[in-house]
C-alpha cells in the first residue's frame, strides 16, 4: 500500500472542476485518505516548490498557486504515486495523452489543474507538509 499527494489546483477550483477530478480518482479505486480545501500562503507556495526555486517560472508558479483555493489530498492504494501520475498525464497539458486530466481540464504548462507527488520521498513530505497524521484515514 502506498500514499500519494495531490492538489487540485487553483484554476481547476475555480472552474469547477474538483468534482469531475475527485471522480476520476475515486473511479480509478485510488482511496481517498485525506482530504481539505485551503488556500497557501506566498511562504506555502514557497516552500512547497523550493525545489524549483532557480527556475524561470518560480515567481509565477507561486503567483498563480496562491491565487485562490485548492483541495489538498491524499491518495492511498498499490502504486498510488504512478498510478495518480498516469491519471493527471504531463505536465504540459498540449502533451498530455488523450483521457488524462491535465489534457482535458489544463490551460497550459503552468495552470495544468492538478499536482501529484513523484517518488515515495516527495510523497512523504508533501503529506507531511499539508497533513498531520491524526487528519489520515489509517
Ligand atoms: P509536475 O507538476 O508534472 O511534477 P514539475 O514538478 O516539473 O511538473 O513542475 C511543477 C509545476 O511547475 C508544474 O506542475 C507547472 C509548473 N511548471 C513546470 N514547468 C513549467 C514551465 N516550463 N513553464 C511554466 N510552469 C512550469
Ligand atoms: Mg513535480
Amino acid at each position: 500500500m502506498e500514499r500519494t499527494f495531490a492538489i487540485i489546483k487553483p484554476d481547476a477550483v475555480a472552474r469547477h472542476l474538483a468534482g469531475d477530478i475527485l471522480k476520476r480518482i475515486e473511479a480509478s479505486g485510488l482511496r481517498v485518505v485525506g482530504l481539505r480545501l485551503t488556500q497557501l500562503s506566498r511562504a506555502d507556495a514557497e516552500s512547497f516548490y523550493a525545489v524549483h526555486k532557480e527556475r524561470p517560472f518560480y515567481g509565477s508558479l507561486c503567483d498563480y498557486m496562491t491565487s485562490g483555493p485548492v483541495i489538498v489530498a491524499v491518495l492511498a492504494g498499490e502504486g498510488a504515486i504512478k498510478r495518480w501520475r498516469d491519471l493527471m498525464g504531463a505536465t504540459d497539458p498540449a502533451k498530455a495523452a488523450a483521457g488524462t486530466i491535465r489534457k482535458d481540464f489544463g490551460q497550459n504548462v503552468e495552470q495544468n489543474a492538478t499536482h501529484g507527488s513523484d517518488a515515495p520521498e516527495t510523497a512523504a513530505q508533501e503529506i507531511a507538509f499539508f497533513f498531520r497524521g491524526l487528519e489520515l484515514l489509517p
